[in-house]
């Protein structure tokens, strides 16, 4: 276990419905510390560098039209085991499948608008925060 820091996006779906309040909340009260958080709506370009992981998949196009749609809250967190920590408070990746008690298990069903992204490894991570914090 070692002292991390995630990349965490509330989406526009997320943003939209008025939830990013109790997202954010949800963190705090689990004891991660906020220290970075910023509201943007982020530029193609960056949106297809975040994502370029699944350029050849299907759903890359819509997915980057979707997370540049309208604006997002961007967050850094902090805490022990931080990445997985937050993977888990977030839910399955699908809404329909996620287990409640998690953000996408709570808030949503949809599979496509699925709330949050949060980073996967600490190599994810370090990559992200140098994107969305330069
Ligand atoms: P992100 O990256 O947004 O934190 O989500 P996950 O890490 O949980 O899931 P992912 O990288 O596999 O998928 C990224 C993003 O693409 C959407 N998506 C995914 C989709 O629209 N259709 C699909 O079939 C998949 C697999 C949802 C999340």
């Amino acid at each position: 276990m070692s002292m991390e820091t995630t990349l965490i996006i509330v989406k526009p779906d997320g943003v939209q419905r008025g939830l990013v309040g109790r997202i954010v909340t949800r963190f705090e009260e689990k004891g991660l510390v906020l220290s970075g958080m910023k509201f943007m709506q982020i530029p193609k370009e960056l949106a297809e560098t975040h994502y370029a992981p699944h350029k050849e998949r299907k759903f890359y196009p819509g997915l980057v039209r979707f997370m540049t749609s309208s604006p997002v809250v961007v967050l850094a967190l902090r805490g022990i085991n931080a990445i997985a920590i937050c993977r888990k408070m977030m839910g399955a990746t699908f809404g329909s499948n996620a287990e409640p008690g998690t953000i996408r298990g709570d808030f949503g069903v949809s599979n496509s608008f699925n709330l949050i992204h949060g980073s996967d490894s600490p190599e994810a991570a370090a990559k992200e925060l140098e994107l969305f914090f330069k």
